[in-house]
């Protein structure tokens, strides 16, 4: 009998071989429920047709479209679960459903005291853009990042999800999504300072498991929100923070140069902040970098002066086609001095978005032609895992993607999106 079904499928192959390859191909494969009582009236003609080989044809066609037609009609049978089963939909989250998280991490409140929960890596969202000089939108960075990300998972033991992991590395780490910083929108001085606050609670109410001091990506929001992200490693490891700065713009600009100066209140702004960031002394007087600098300066002769006075050196973004990007990996990883191993400086990575071309990033508050490919940028990045300036990485962000000017298929963050996860496999390698 069981001989007679194997040849009967073979006759209904045969059949089929003038219906679709999804049909020959996966026709049995896919048939979980196939009742053999089905094909009871065909069984004499089974046996019969054991004695022939599955090449030669005995019936008339007739008789196989009869097969085929029964065959046919029983695939097409959708089979329910149980009405009170949900086995197969009791998970909330899907590749494209459910509560979005970035890459479907576990989300609790982590700015409450005392939940006693680890946290190795807290990734969190500034929405914030009233800072900046050009185009608005930042504020839902945060919201687009995360939607973008559903195609990613990280093997986190806090998260149920299993899908396209990119590392087998991350089991060990407890990487949480702490949801975004509530920031005022109203004033600036206010928001700031509830980030700043944002910051410190997550860093003061938990630990890591790995990490005694948990670390921060911040998805931004506009590049200000980068000022409050150095004032809290400064607090923490009360030391200067080594500053990789990726970005068009400088961003050290003196406030008297952009905005003018006029009131103290314009003062800060996305342009100014790395400005500050020295003065209060929470970055290095030097070996700081800016990798893909290509954007005019407003006063070029004051505005490089005072850039290297902040502590800063500049690989420009036609350095990828003087040196490449082995070129640029090496600078930056030379620049991390025997004397910073020794003292432990630590190390921020801030990525503005703007850093890409418009080709790969016109979802941005200001666009500068001639940057990076998201591949160089990406290059970059991944060849910072495993060195000593990666090792001691204990902060970073990606800052300044603007959905509002993105493309419909959100290209900008998704190259946002693939930004952190190389920010976090420099973390958790
Ligand atoms: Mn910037």
């Amino acid at each position: 009998m069981l001989f007679g079904w194997f040849l009967l499928s073979i006759a209904a192959g045969q059949y089929l071989a003038g219906s679709s390859l999804l049909d020959q191909l996966y026709g049995d494969l896919v048939q979980d429920n196939y009742q053999q009582s089905d094909f009871q009236r065909f069984t004499q003609e089974e046996d019969d047709l054991a004695v022939y080989s599955s090449h030669e044809q005995k019936f008339p066609d007739v008789y196989y479209e009869n097969i085929v037609h029964h065959y046919l009609k029983r695939r097409s049978n959708a089979r329910y679960q149980d009405k009170d089963d949900v086995s197969d939909i009791e998970m909330d989250q899907n590749m494209f459903g459910g509560i979005v998280t970035y890459a479907h991490l576990p989300h609790f409140n982590c700015f409450k005291g005392n939940s006693g929960k680890p946290i190795d890596v807290a990734i969190v969202g500034a929405p914030f853009d009233t800072g900046v000089s050009f185009r608005p939108g930042a504020r839902f960075g945060p919201d687009a990042i995360r939607s973008t990300a559903k195609r990613l998972s990280y093997s986190s033991k806090k998260s149920s999800s299993k899908k396209r992991s990119t590392s087998d590395n991350f089991n060990k780490y407890s990487i949480v999504d702490c949801g975004d910083v509530a920031m005022n929108p109203f004033d600036n001085r206010i928001s700031l300072n509830q980030l700043y606050r944002g910051h410190r609670a997550i860093v003061n109410n938990h630990k890591g498991e790995v990490y005694q001091i948990p670390r921060v990506i911040t998805m931004g929001g506009d590049h200000t929100v980068t000022l409050m992200a150095l004032r809290n490693l400064y607090e923490q490891w009360r030391k200067p923070i080594k500053v990789i700065h990726f970005d068009s713009h400088i961003d050290t600009w003196d406030p008297k140069k952009l905005g003018g100066g006029i009131t103290n209140y314009m003062s800060l702004n996305h342009g100014t902040f790395l400005h500050y960031a020295h003065e209060k002394g929470f970055i290095g007087d030097e070996g700081n970098y800016h990798v893909g600098i290509r954007a005019p300066l407003i006063d070029p002769d004051f505005d490089s002066r005072h850039d290297t006075e902040c502590g800063f050196s500049t690989i420009a973004a036609s350095a990828i086609d003087r040196v490449g990007v082995q070129g640029i990996i090496k600078e930056l990883v030379d620049s991390y001095t025997a004397d910073d191993a020794k003292s432990n400086t630590p190390v921020y990575i801030s990525v503005d978005i703007d850093v890409l071309d418009p080709a790969y990033a016109p979802g941005t508050g200001t666009m500068e032609v001639g940057g990076f490919t998201s591949r160089e940028l990406l290059a970059i990045l991944d060849g910072l895992k495993g060195t000593e300036l990666g090792r001691h990485l204990v902060g970073a962000d990606v800052v300044e993607v603007s959905p509002p000017y993105d493309t419909n298929s959100g290209i900008t963050a998704l190259a946002a999106t693939a930004v952190i996860d190389s920010l976090l496999k420099i973390i958790v390698s």
